[in-house]
């Protein structure tokens, strides 16, 4: 029976329950007193990491409240509600982004000066969440942070890894080292563990048909391993509503193997435990890369498995038939990742629930949403059949059963037409056999998209041509990515968001929600003194920037200069390695130069940073590894020019190690031009590049993604682009193969560049040669036919930023230009055009 409530004297409750005071004076009482009793600390030798730890203990508790209610909303109104599943939550901070979205700020800024602490240093304690690698993990976080905001009922799922992205150290000789982030080390205040949320996981064992005549099977043996919940806060901006990311933990389901106690093997009971526990233990850093490894299919099972049984409990709370099931719950596979949560649904439906084939398949179908994230082939996840087989018995089955009748309907509609059965099979032929991720989650979904139209439109055209001619193209659409602007512009760019403010005569609590609001700074472009404060701005956040780097790296930056800014995953596709050959080649122009014609020339200080993945994984791949030599060579490079007394004035290098979303958010509002230069067709979207344009920095780039949509919004005479489209990267590869033009021919500027590397102007030369050969041969990624017209960009960039006053309008017009990409709008086309969920409020 239902328990009566309150218990006692509702009157006490009410009372006690009423929302925290937010007055300054009950903000240090609140801090004091988790000082005093969470962290049992004296007041009196209290450091900065012990100030956060109270400050975000007090913060948490408003946090708490707002979650609490917002949980009873949804358990008392049963919505439909939404999960967004998703391998990699790339959070970065918390403290920061809670007051800002709390509109505590000033408040809790105020209480801790009066405590004798600065907010600045408060915050600089805290640990990045780092359980991503990149775009893909970032967008999970802008997701969530809009969800919230817009006051949608939507739950992310993911992992709690112990964990997260590895920390990047930069060796002398500029080799990349890889140190593991044990950021739970300080404790976690944003985490609630909820010990008593968990789940059963099975691994391994037999599964059985029942072959009574019903689908139905046994799975039983193997391994189990328990899934325990945390659960972390996701506040909206100036609202109640405050969501929640259920991370899992693994754990042994006993504390150790009793059985093999028994028999006298506490090694082996020892063991046991330390396998289940490993399952969350790490972040895989592979980007844009499958590996097949067991341990990360334990991970996407794992996760997949405990995230539907909770979902399903909770669907089976509301008391309505399991044929209900997609009217209350849509779930959002974030690419292929948590793609056996569609075989998992239908084990599931068939073996427990007892449904037949066709209805477990019709509610999975109307269940599921698949987001594809890229288009190069090494990056679409396949799994060998004999390791499903070994891990997931019955799911290889309903594997196959799903295929077989997929199949079957392919052949009704194109009789006879074997290549296409071959082709649009689950299963790959070969040695081993394998599945095919991407089709499995396509035909399981009730809808798919890409995340920019570009990419849509490829994902259309290309890797599912097939499933479009066959299921129709209603099913595929687009969804273009967005960023959530409370933390990329609000949060790093506070005077940039209090100009707007005072600009647009209107609380940022609404601009920030309506971001195409923005679009009222254009006449301010005219405006000389608007425009004065706009580059004011701009100026104190590459002081910052410079100020940052002289603390952590002791180097002195001129902060006279244009600030040139790529940071982004290393990876061959996005042309890291352009970029750094674009810096030597201007490197060489200068030595070339007369002392009169230096000074007509803007002084560039050029940023890199980003992760390359590490060479354990890298060394099993087919290609060299590139990428970790091209970091060397940016930080040799640097070596030398910036110590060059010709040059350094006009030109210097730095190379930013362990990148991060704290990093990025110095880094961001500091730029005056930011590189997005990917071979045409191979950035699905990126999400970097909105970021910079949001924050007034200039875009310079390819057609690709979602550089083109930015174009569109802002006007192309605002970006810079250049090089190849895409339709003529196939033919160029093509003639590269088949009708090579020797380097020095076909672009000498290139090859000069090459040559002074291989002669070793910048140290090693040996080192680099595996490097340099991948363009003088094959140059899958084409830079030897963008280099002439990157160069040509580049130096209408410098020629553009000469007259700093149609710069600086260009930079408004840019910022003014970006509502489109706030992962309000793009968070708003899933709910509507997708899931089928509606905001909301929590009063
Ligand atoms: N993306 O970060 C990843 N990892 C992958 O394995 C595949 C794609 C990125 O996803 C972002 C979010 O959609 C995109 O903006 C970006 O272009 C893509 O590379």
């Amino acid at each position: 029976g239902k328990e009566k409530w309150p218990r006692g004297e509702e009157k006490v409750w009410k009372e006690a329950m009423r929302d925290l005071d937010t007055d300054v004076s009950s903000i240090t009482k609140s801090f004091v007193n988790h000082v005093q009793t969470s962290l049992a600390r004296q007041p009196y030798n209290l450091d900065n990491l012990g100030a956060y730890q109270a400050a975000a203990l007090s913060v948490r508790d408003n946090l708490l409240v707002n979650w609490n209610e917002t949980s009873l909303q949804y358990t008392r109104k049963a919505p439909k509600r939404a999960y967004y599943l998703s391998l990699e939550f790339l959070m970065g901070r918390t403290l920061d982004n809670a007051l800002l979205n709390l509109g505590l700020k000033d408040k809790y800024a105020d209480g801790v000066e009066q405590l004798g602490f600065s907010m600045e240093d408060i915050l600089d304690q805290e640990r990045d969440a780092a359980l991503g690698n990149g775009g893909l993990g970032r967008l999970a976080a802008c997701y969530l942070d809009s969800s919230a905001s817009q006051e949608l009922p939507v739950w992310g799922y993911g992992l709690r890894y112990k964990y997260g992205i590895f920390q990047q150290l930069i060796s002398p000789e500029g080799n990349q080292l890889e140190a593991p982030d044990p950021w739970l080390d300080n404790q976690n205040p944003w985490e609630l563990p909820r010990l008593d949320v968990a789940y059963q996981v099975r691994f391994y064992g037999h599964a059985d048909r029942l072959n009574d005549g019903t689908p139905r099977a046994v799975w039983a043996g193997g391994q189990e391993v328990l899934a325990v919940a945390y659960d972390v806060m996701i506040p909206g901006c100036y609202t109640k509503t405050t969501n929640n990311l259920r991370l899992w933990e693994s754990k042994p389901k006993r504390g150790f193997d009793l059985n093999s106690f028994n028999a006298g093997n506490y090694e082996g009971a020892v063991e046991s435990s330390n396998s289940a526990a490993a399952i969350t233990s790490v972040l895989y850093p592979n980007d844009h890369t499958t590996f097949g490894k067991e341990l990360r299919l334990k991970q996407q099972y794992f996760w997949t498995a405990a995230s539907l049984a909770d979902i399903i409990r909770r669907f089976k709370n509301i008391g309505k038939p399991i044929t209900e099931f997609p009217d209350y719950v849509a779930i959002q596979l974030n690419d292929t990742h948590p793609t056996l949560a569609i075989p998992e649904l239908m084990r599931i439906l068939i073996d427990e629930e007892d449904q037949p084939w066709a209805t477990a398949w019709q509610i999975v179908t109307n269940t599921f949403f698949y987001t594809n994230h890229t288009v190069l082939p090494e990056a679409l996840e396949k799994w060998p059949v004999p390791l499903l087989e070994h891990l997931l018995p019955r799911h290889m089955q309903i594997i196959y059963d799903i295929n077989l009748l997929f199949l079957q309907s392919v052949e009704r509609k194109f009789p006879g037409d074997r290549d296409r059965l071959g082709r649009m099979s689950l299963i790959e032929e070969g040695f081993p056999k394998q599945v095919r991720m991407a089709f499995l989650a396509s035909i399981g979904s009730r809808k798919v998209n890409g995340v920019a139209e570009l990419h849509s439109d490829l994902v259309k055209t290309t890797i599912l041509k097939d499933f479009v001619e066959f299921e129709g193209i209603s099913k595929f659409g687009n969804v273009t990515n967005g960023i959530t602007p409370r933390r990329w512009l609000d949060q790093c760019n506070p005077e940039l968001s209090a100009l707007i403010s005072r600009t647009l005569k209107v609380d940022k609590a609404v601009w920030l929600k309506e971001l195409t609001r923005l679009e009222q700074l254009l006449p301010f472009a005219e405006d000389a003194a608007f425009r004065a404060e706009w580059a004011a701005i701009k100026q104190r956040n590459k002081e910052r920037l410079a100020h940052h780097v002289q603390v952590t790296l002791g180097l002195t930056i001129n902060t006279n200069a244009m600030f040139d800014v790529q940071i982004k995953r290393l990876h061959e596709y996005k042309r890291q390695t352009l970029n750094i050959l674009g810096v030597i080649h201007r490197y060489l122009t200068l030595k070339n130069m007369s002392a009169a014609e230096k000074k007509k020339v803007n002084p560039r200080v050029v940023f890199f940073a980003g992760k390359a993945a590490p060479a354990y994984y890298i060394a099993k791949l087919p290609s060299p590894p590139n990428h970790r030599q091209t970091i060397r060579l940016i930080v040799n490079v640097a070596r030398v020019i910036n110590a060059d007394p010709d040059t350094k004035d006009l030109l210097s290098l730095y190379f930013l190690p362990d990148y991060s979303v704290s990093l990025a958010e110095v880094l961001i509002p500091a730029s005056d031009i930011s590189q997005h230069i990917s071979t045409a067709g191979t950035e699905a979207s990126g999400t970097s590049n909105m970021k910079f344009c949001l924050n007034g920095g200039l875009l310079l780039g390819t057609v690709d993604g979602a550089n083109i949509e930015i174009a569109e919004e802002v006007g192309e005479s605002n970006v810079f682009f250049f090089g190849h489209l895409t339709p003529a990267v196939e033919d160029l590869r093509y003639q590269h193969t088949y009708h090579p033009v020797p380097i020095e021919e076909k672009c000498p500027a290139l090859a000069h560049v090459l040559n002074q590397v291989s002669a070793g102007l910048f140290g090693d030369a040996d080192v680099y040669e595996p490097l340099l050969n991948t363009i003088r041969q094959g140059d899958h990624y084409l830079l030897s036919d963008d280099f002439d017209s990157y160069i040509a960009a580049l130096a209408m960039v410098d020629e553009a930023y000469l007259d700093r006053t149609e710069w600086v309008k260009k930079s408004i017009r840019t910022t003014a230009k970006m509502g489109k990409f706030s992962s309000d709008r793009a968070i708003m086309e899933y709910a509507e055009s997708y899931w089928n969920i509606e905001p909301l409020s929590v009063v």
